[in-house]
């Protein structure tokens, strides 16, 4: 196997779709992998991605969830930190339409780490879906992230 992209303008494009139709305004990835166990991954286990995403300035908190596009046992998670304060969300069950829970990280504007682990080695696929907002919860002004991740695993 080789490390791909899936995909890219396939599910993550409905999503963003699906984003704008419910007026959420959410930012979502493209779908990237995590990638371990075998001969050509960079690691044997514990494949990580990290990301970065920037709210603007009178942000209260990040608001993120995953979704696991790859049915199987191994699971996905994105944990996101910031000055001392994070927040971890697990989709349960890869493969179907249901991303994890949304949560928060109470960290106020400035930029975000997000690390996606997965639970197993081999292959998981996962879109982000994230954005920053005041503690009233209107939108503010968020970053997209990139293509790839700032450490691609
Ligand atoms: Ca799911």
């Amino acid at each position: 196997m080789t490390k791909k992209i899936k995909n890219i303008m396939g599910v993550g494009l409905s999503l963003f779709t699906l984003g704008q139709m419910s007026n959420v305004m959410a930012h979502v990835s493209f779908e990237n992998d995590l990638y371990s166990g075998f001969s050509d991954s960079p690691v044997a286990y514990g494949a990580a991605d990290v990301w970065e995403v920037t709210c603007s300035g009178g942000s209260d908190r990040l608001v993120l969830s995953v979704l696991d596009t790859e049915s199987g046992r191994s699971k996905v998670s994105a944990l996101a930190y910031k000055d001392k304060k994070a927040a971890n969300t697990i989709d349960s069950r890869g493969g179907n339409s249901t991303a994890s829970p949304f949560v928060r990280v109470n960290a106020g504007d400035g930029i975000y780490t997000i690390i996606v682990t997965q639970s197993l080695p081999g292959i998981n696929y996962y879109i982000l879906e994230y954005h920053c907002e005041t503690s009233t919860g209107t939108h503010t002004t968020t970053s997209q992230v990139p293509e790839f991740p700032l450490q691609d695993q």
